[in-house]
């Protein structure tokens, strides 16, 4: 299936929906960026404070001369903190869909880090991707998937995903994966519906990228943000709703979408540590080290292949 095929059935579901994928445009990026300095959205603060607090035992479980492989880098921002810490380090493989942020950050960190070998590869990790080969020869090769970017995927494709790194991680390899934590609901609900509207606007744009990369018509005055908390899935799921009936045109197919009816545009699961554990083992990871905050709102994990 084609990228619009997927859009179209999509919407053709009993439950309309689009893939989060389609967030991250230039825009979306940026709006993702700004969402990430939130007072509300806790996460990415969360992370950073962990990875800081770390670093020097992270480092050396990570080792020398690694290759670092990035899912959904984004800025790259926490990455900077291994990359100041790491020994020795091979090459840095940061992957993403968002392709003009992906070039720009990659240009930063070489500006950054004028010795390190940085080898971007804009892909939907998703689907089958070719990564480049290094021009030197790793001692092992490390998945970074910070940001609990895998909570964005449902159960089966997630498990799906991580399989994929633990053959892309190798014989020796690691993964080291931020994965945020359940907790008291209306700590979660707030960091999705943001007082300053940033999280609305981002799920929003989706829409326009949509219009500007396919072609098609939303009418962009007409939708709502809502991100609720299903406590019995452990997840946000974020939709946009419809205030007036309007049909919507692309690639050729009418989608009448009526007064009230919501698109999902995203869920966010929230994990458990057993339940995280339980998910790696099923790809074939040991979760060998879990760093959390105090308040256990968010965890690093550091993995290897069982
Ligand atoms: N890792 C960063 C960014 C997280 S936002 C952080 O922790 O802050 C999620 C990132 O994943 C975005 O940069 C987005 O462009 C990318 N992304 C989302 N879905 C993707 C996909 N299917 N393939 C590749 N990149 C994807
Ligand atoms: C990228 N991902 C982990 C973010 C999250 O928290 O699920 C995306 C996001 N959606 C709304 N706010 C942030």
């Amino acid at each position: 299936m084609t990228e619009i095929q997927e859009i179209v059935a999509g919407l053709q579901q009993d439950e309309k929906m689009i893939s989060p994928k389609y967030f991250y445009d230039e825009r979306g990026s940026q709006l993702f960026d700004e969402i990430t300095t939130l007072p509300e959205y806790y996460p990415t603060e969360t992370e950073f404070g962990i990875m800081r607090e770390n670093i020097t035992e992270i480092a050396t479980l990570i080792g020398p001369q690694a290759s670092l492989i990035e899912y959904g880098s984004g800025s790259s921002r926490k990455t900077r903190v291994l990359l100041e810490h790491l020994n020795d380090q091979a090459v840095y493989v940061p992957v993403d869909i968002s392709e003009e942020h992906l070039l720009e950050s990659a240009r930063q960190i070489r500006a950054e880090f004028p010795d390190l070998e940085v080898l971007p590869v804009v892909a939907d990790f998703t689907k089958r991707f070719q990564l480049p080969d290094p021009p030197v020869m790793p001692l092992r090769n490390i998945i970074y998937f910070p940001g609990s970017t895998i909570g964005n995927f449902a159960h089966a494709i997630a498990c799906e995903l991580l399989e994929v790194m633990y053959h892309e991680a190798g014989e020796n390899g690691a993964m080291l994966i931020g994965v945020d934590l359940q907790k008291d609901p209306s700590i979660i609900e707030r960091a999705y519906n943001d007082s300053a509207g940033v999280t609305a606007e981002f799920n929003l744009n989706m829409l326009r990228h949509l219009n500007r990369e396919f072609g098609s018509d939303f009418d962009l005055d007409c939708w709502k943000h809502k991100a609720q908390y299903n406590q019995s899935e452990g997840r946000v799921e974020i939709r946009l709703i419809n205030e007036e009936q309007q049909t919507v045109n692309i690639d050729g197919t009418t989608i009448v979408v009526k007064r009230g009816e919501g698109i999902l545009t995203e869920y966010s699961h929230k994990y458990t540590l057993e339940g995280f554990a339980e998910m790696a083992q099923g790809a074939g990871f040991k979760v060998e080290r879990v760093w959390t905050d105090t308040n256990n709102l968010f965890s690093v994990q550091y993995c290897t292949r069982l």
